[in-house]
């Protein structure tokens, strides 16, 4: 294609680069017509408007009402245009699709780490495989960095103190840069790395070869290192609550309001456990933070073994209110499933305050498995 030809332009190499240049070609084109009509005007207007003996002093003039009307609706429709194109555009970036390939990163002064969650882990430099959507979800371990594919259209500021995520699909196989676009200390126009784009085949090969366990295993590790297996006990005999089947559900907090277990709720109950604690566990909370300790690589492994504990569905508006109406029964670890009557919420409805609802098919109950 001409653009990609076009050696201002990288290459397009993903199911967005053509959707995003297009966009920009439009805009460039545009703002160019308009400029370039504006000086030609003026330059033809300032001759033939030049002053002359005998025409010194202007007539007042009353443009039709018509043109001004054609002035003021034409160039809205355009923009209003602009924006629809862009906000198209912009979710189809934003949503990251259901079947995405998981990768973590960590950015750092000044390199970029990425795990798998088999547990691969690589230094600038990333495999995926093609035509498969790869969803990262990344976290700095200093400042603002910020992720960009240029073959693949997509960047991102990646932040300290909470996660992002960002996906994208590529659909050529090769090798492609990796910046960081975010002006972050001296050594930031090294920060700099390559992803590597492979057949589906070779990237199981790839994967294959050396690795020292799943991301959701080493986590498990750190789980007992951490001992946060002493207060998160597979049962309700444990100080802190079940965490099988937490992710991705619905939690209700001691201020009763209900919040959904997502990856910056998780990272947030590691770090500060205070900001939201679970009802019927404070405040406040007894669990220590471990802010300080427990740095970005391993919080990712972590979060991942949350995760591996099950998931739920994330739950709906009538869910969420059938968990409302049941704030004032008994809270606690020794619930039964009682709180939330299982037709009302569903398989993979809302988590109740005693940590029992059932979870997706196929997953065990919360607080039927040992982590
Ligand atoms: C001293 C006991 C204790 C230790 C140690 C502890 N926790 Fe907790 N944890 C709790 C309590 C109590 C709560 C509920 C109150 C709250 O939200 O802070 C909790 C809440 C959580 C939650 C939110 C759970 C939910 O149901 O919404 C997560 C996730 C979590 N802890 C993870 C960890 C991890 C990971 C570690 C180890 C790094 C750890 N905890 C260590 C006691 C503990
Ligand atoms: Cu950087």
């Amino acid at each position: 294609m001409l653009i990609a030809d076009f050696p201002l332009f990288p290459e397009q190499a993903s199911t967005m680069a053509s959707k995003v240049d297009a966009l920009y070609l439009f805009l460039v084109a545009l703002t160019g017509t308009v400029s370039l009509l504006v000086f030609v005007t003026i330059f033809y207007f300032a001759v033939k408007y030049r002053r002359r003996p005998g025409n010194e002093i202007p007539v007042d003039y009353e443009p039709p009402k018509i043109l001004e009307l054609a002035w003021i609706i034409i160039p809205s429709l355009i923009f209003v245009g602009i924006f629809i194109w862009a906000s198209w555009v912009y979710f189809e970036l934003a949503r990251v699709p259901d079947n995405s390939l998981q990768i973590y990163a960590t950015a750092k002064q000044w390199m970029w780490k990425f795990q798998h969650p088999t547990g691969q882990r690589e230094i600038n430099e990333l495999h995926v495989p093609v035509n498969r959507p790869i969803k990262i979800t990344m976290a700095s371990e200093d400042v603002i960095h910020s992720l960009f594919f240029p073959a693949f259209r997509t960047k991102m500021d990646v932040l300290p103190n909470r996660y992002r995520t960002m996906w994208f699909q590529a659909t050529k196989t090769g090798r492609y840069h990796i910046f960081c676009s975010q002006y972050c200390g001296t050594l930031h126009s090294g920060m700099i790395g390559w992803v590597v784009v492979m057949d589906p085949t070779d990237y199981q090969k790839w994967l294959a070869g050396g690795s020292e366990g799943s991301m959701a295993s080493e986590g498990e590790k750190l789980f007992q290192k951490y001992a946060c297996n002493t207060c998160h006990t597979g049962d309700a005999t444990g100080r802190g609550p079940v965490l099988m089947g937490v992710y991705g559900s619905s939690v209700m907090l001691s201020d009763n309001s209900i919040i959904t277990a997502d990856d910056n709720y998780i990272r947030e109950s590691i770090l500060d456990p205070q900001a939201k604690v679970v009802k019927g566990f404070g405040p406040p909370s007894v669990m220590p933070t471990f802010q300080g300790q427990v740095n970005e690589d391993d919080l990712l492994k972590l979060l991942a073994y949350v995760k591996s504990l099950g998931t739920q569905r994330v739950t709906t508006p009538e869910s969420a209110q059938s968990l409302q109406t049941n704030a004032g029964a008994p809270v606690g670890q020794t619930a039964s499933p009682a709180g939330i009557s299982p037709s009302s919420a569903g398989p993979g409805g809302p988590r109740g305050p005693g940590g029992s609802a059932t979870t997706t098919a196929g997953q065990p109950a919360r607080g039927t498995k040992k982590p």
